[in-house]
Formats: C-alpha cells, structure tokens, sequence
C-alpha cells in the first residue's frame, strides 16, 4: 500500500467509511496529504475549549509488506470511540485518531509525510520528487483529488492538544520470546537513511584481469560487511544495507555501477553518528584504494525520541490495571510518535507479535486475545485521563 495507489486510496476510503458508519466519530475527513482523520468531540460538543488527545499510525505500508505495522495503531482507539459512541458517553476531552498517509518512504523519499504535515514539516521540494516511474508527488497528489494548497493549514497548534500516544506491534522478538502481550516503550531509535552509489568502469568479464577491474559491485560488498562488522560492535547500534543493485548489469560485464542503500539507528544520536561517521570514511578508503567514485545522499534522519514521563506512566497504569506485568523497552523501528515528538508530549505501546514478531513481512501476525487486551489498556488510559482532566 504505497502512498497514493490505488491500494492506498482504497484503504483511506475504508478508513473513513468506518470511522463514520461503524465507530460514530463526529467528523472524518481525508485530509490534503491523505491522512484518515476522525475526531470524536469531547463533552464541549467540539466547542473547541476541550484539548484533544491525538493518536493514530499509518496506513501505507513497505513493498510485500504485513497487515499489521502502522494499522493496529488507528483501529485500536477506532475500536475504543465506537465503545465510547455504543455507550453514548464523551470524555471531558476530544479525541482525534489519524491514519497517517505515509510513514514508510517507499515511494518517495519522504518519511514521516502524514505525520509531518501535521507538525509543519512537510517539505514542499518533495512535491518535484518523482517515483520509479517518473510520476511527481505533485501528480500523485493531483490525480488523488488532494488539495495541495491547502497543506500549510494541516499545522496543529500543540497548545490544542494533551499530547501523543500511538499503539503499534513491536516488529521484533522481545515480547515474544518474554511471553508477554504488551510493553511500555522508553525511547524511539534515532535513525537515519542515506542513498549510494559507486561508479568504476564497466568491462569485459572474460577479458579483463582480476587486477585491471574497476568493479563497483565488489567496493559496495566490501562496504556492506564492514557495516556489519562495525554496527555489531556496539549494543542497541543497528545498520543495514537493504537495496543493492548493479543497474543494467549483465551477466558478463564487470559492474561498472553501484548502487546500494543505508540505514543506520541507535538509541542515542552520539552513537548513531559515530557509525555514520566511520561509514562514511571506509566508504572513502575502499573507493579511494580501488579508483572509484562514489556519491552518497542522506535522505532522512530523524533524532531519538525519548517517551514522555507522564504519558508512560499512563501507559503503565493503564497495562498493570489488566494485571499485567510491566515491561520497558526501547524501539528499533521508527514511528510517527517521534515525529509528534517534536511538538507534544508522546509515548508508544507496544503489542506482542507473531512468528517471533517478524514484520515488514507478509507473515506478521498478532491474536485477537492480544488486541483484546491492548484495546483494553488504550480504554483504561483514556478513563485514567478523564478522571485526571477537568
Ligand atoms: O523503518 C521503520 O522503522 C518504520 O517501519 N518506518
Ligand atoms: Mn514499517
Ligand atoms: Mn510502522
């Protein structure tokens, strides 16, 4: 479900139709971006003298991705105002669920696009970008029916707001393996991502010596293990090469070209700069000692996000109210709550998944016991707040 196909519009239009008929929001609107937003009023009617909580994940999805990552995070507190509308109850605050349009950069490269719209950090120069198929986003937009101008105006005012909580399934093994449905995460990884290249010179596979070659695909090798090397030295310290490929390469040509991605994450930004940094300098060495060029463009970095205090201990009540244990825990993978970060309070809940929580991955999978027990909690912490709220 990358941003703006059909997949993609489809899913928005679910989003909303349910939003309306099934959950009894007040309002759900797509926005100039695509964002899903519903907004449940508080029990000022929507007078606007209510702060709101925001929540919400993304719906786009990774290329042959799981059903799961970004979703679970908009149809848990779905589940939670249509629990609220059955009851015909309001809370003395509003609350607004937003599916974000895009969160996972797949077709442009542009993380963080839904949720950034909302923090005033969308970067107009994404508009000229254009997808590997040479369509802009400012087409994809256009042909979407969304109304470019009126991006600026998504911008909320923080002073709206009591903060940011976001559900989402952990994407690794650690709840797994512990057996346990829930955790309480401390910190979201700083991470960055960069695009390479390295150019040699292409040459005849049969002909031309192994000491003559100006092979680009053997530098990228060299670079992508000792990223490993260097990323496993150091604990919480993760680096990948995801994409590598010889463009228009043969069989029996001598890659004359490159090109290979990076992305490189650690619970602090010291420590992910630092591999960044030592990268970047044996990415220099090995194209210095085998005469080739490279090029190499950062294209997102986002710094590490710590959970607010306040808003993780709402999560911890809310998860030992179930009679659950408490577990704390770092994220490794990036969410729309670090970009929230950087205007309101924010912290995440983690849900347990499957298959030794693999994710970005066709069999992610969690249980309905499992969402049961998150609905659960986000219900415990949102009548937690109401008692706290005035
Ligand atoms: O890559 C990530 O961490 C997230 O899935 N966007
Ligand atoms: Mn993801
Ligand atoms: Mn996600």
């Amino acid at each position: 479900v990358p941003y703006l196909t059909d997949a993609h519009r489809a899913c928005a239009q679910r989003l909303a139709h349910w939003m309306r008929s099934d959950c009894g929001f007040d309002e759900v609107e797509i926005d100039a971006v695509g964002n899903v937003v519903g907004v449940y009023h508080g029990s000022d009617r929507g007078a606007g003298n209510a702060k709101r909580l925001l929540t919400g994940s993304h719906y786009d999805t990774v290329r042959n991705g799981g059903k799961y990552d970004g979703r679970l995070g908009i149809f848990v507190p779905m589940a939670c105002v249509r629990e609220l509308h059955r009851a015909g109850r309001r809370l003395p605050f509003g609350l607004e669920v937003v599916g974000f349009a895009e969160e996972e950069g797949q077709r442009y490269k542009a993380v963080f696009l839904g949720s950034g719209a909302l923090t005033g950090h969308f970067d107009p120069a994404w508009l000229e970008q254009k997808d590997a198929d040479g369509i802009s986003m400012r087409q994809a937009m256009e042909h979407a029916g969304l109304c470019i101008a009126d991006i600026p105006k998504l911008q909320r005012d923080p002073a709206k707001y009591l903060g940011f909580v976001e559900v989402h399934i952990e994407q690794g093994p650690v709840l797994n393996e512990l057996d346990l449905p829930l955790g309480i995460v401390t910190s979201i990884n700083g991470n960055a991502r960069f695009l390479g290249e390295i150019v040699g010179m292409a040459s005849h596979a049969g002909t031309t010596p192994m000491d003559r070659r100006r092979d680009a695909a053997c530098a990228v090798a060299e670079l992508a293990l000792f990223v490993e090397t260097r990323a496993g030295a150091v604990p919480d310290l993760v680096a990948t090469m995801g994409m590598l490929e010889v463009p228009n390469g043969s069989i029996n040509v001598v890659p004359g070209r490159c090109k290979f991605s990076l992305d490189i994450r650690a619970t602090t930004n010291e420590v992910r700069d630092a591999c960044i940094a030592d990268v970047r300098a044996e990415l220099a060495r090995i194209c210095e000692q085998r005469s080739l060029h490279f090029k190499l463009e950062e294209t997102v970095r986002a710094a590490a996000a710590p959970s607010d205090p306040a808003w993780m201990r709402r999560w911890e009540c809310a998860v030992q109210a179930l009679g659950l244990p408490l577990f704390h825990m770092p994220s490794g993978a990036g969410h729309d709550a670090m970009k929230l970060h950087e205007r309101m309070p924010q912290a995440m809940l983690f849900q347990r998944g499957l298959n030794a929580g693999i994710s970005h991955n066709p069999l992610e999978s969690i249980t309905n016991h499992d969402t049961e027990l998150c609905v659960r909690a986000f219900q415990n912490l949102l009548d937690n707040l109401a008692t706290e709220t005035p």
